[in-house]
This record gives C-alpha cells, sequence and structure tokens, in this order.
C-alpha cells in the first residue's frame, strides 16, 4: 500500500514546488480524494489477463491505478471519484473481455482473448 501511494506526496510537492515561483502567491492547493475499491475479477487466468486488466483501467480517466491480487483474483483501484465511478472502471475491465464484480465482461471481446487467457 505505501508504494502504491508514495508518489502523491512527490506530485503535490511538485506543485508546491511551482506554486512557489512567486512569492506572493497564497493559492489554496486543491486537495484530491482518491476512493480506493476492491473488484473480483474471478476469470483471471495468468499473469497476462492481470496485465490486460490493468491496461484497460489505465485507460480510464480518473484512475490512479489497480494492483491485481491474482491468487484471489481480486483487483484493488484507485481513482478520483470527481471523475470516474467503480461501475465505469468495471465497465472498462467488461469491454476487455473480463467480469468485474457483477459487470459481466464482453463476450465478443473474450472469444478474441489467447487461448491461455480463456
Ligand atoms: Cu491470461
Amino acid at each position: 500500500m505505501r508504494n502504491f501511494f508514495s508518489f502523491i506526496p512527490i506530485v503535490l510537492g511538485f506543485f508546491l514546488f511551482i506554486g512557489c515561483g512567486n512569492g506572493e502567491q497564497t493559492e489554496e492547493i486543491p486537495t484530491i480524494e482518491f476512493a480506493t475499491d476492491t473488484i473480483k475479477m474471478e476469470t483471471l487466468k495468468c499473469q497476462m489477463c492481470v496485465a490486460t486488466v490493468q491496461q484497460a483501467v489505465a485507460k480510464v480517466e480518473g484512475v490512479e491505478g489497480m494492483r491485481v491480487d491474482f491468487d484471489n483474483k481480486i483487483g484493488t483501484v484507485s481513482y478520483n471519484a470527481e471523475i470516474t465511478t467503480l461501475k465505469e472502471i468495471e465497465e472498462a475491465i467488461a469491454a476487455a473481455g473480463y467480469h468485474a464484480n457483477d459487470t459481466k465482461r464482453d463476450e465478443t471481446v473474450y472469444a478474441t482473448l489467447p487461448d491461455c487467457c480463456r
């Protein structure tokens, strides 16, 4: 969990640094609240599946990242709840060919997955 979030202070620090370019500036720095949710992906078969769902989730605007516990088939996704929703993230995974919680996979995409992923 530590590594997962460790870049946030760096990003905030970067903006603080930029903000200090003009000594007069006292602008409020907006605090981004990241929501964290778990997504059950029971049809993950191999590490290629993990890479596929992670790439799909990374394309959703507002997502910070997703850690995948392959043994338990559970993803932990962190996202900006002002930009996206858990449902949108589930739909991105479903569109990549995998069940995500109660959101069912796109069967057409599933049929095109490599043999090891079906
Ligand atoms: Cu696979």
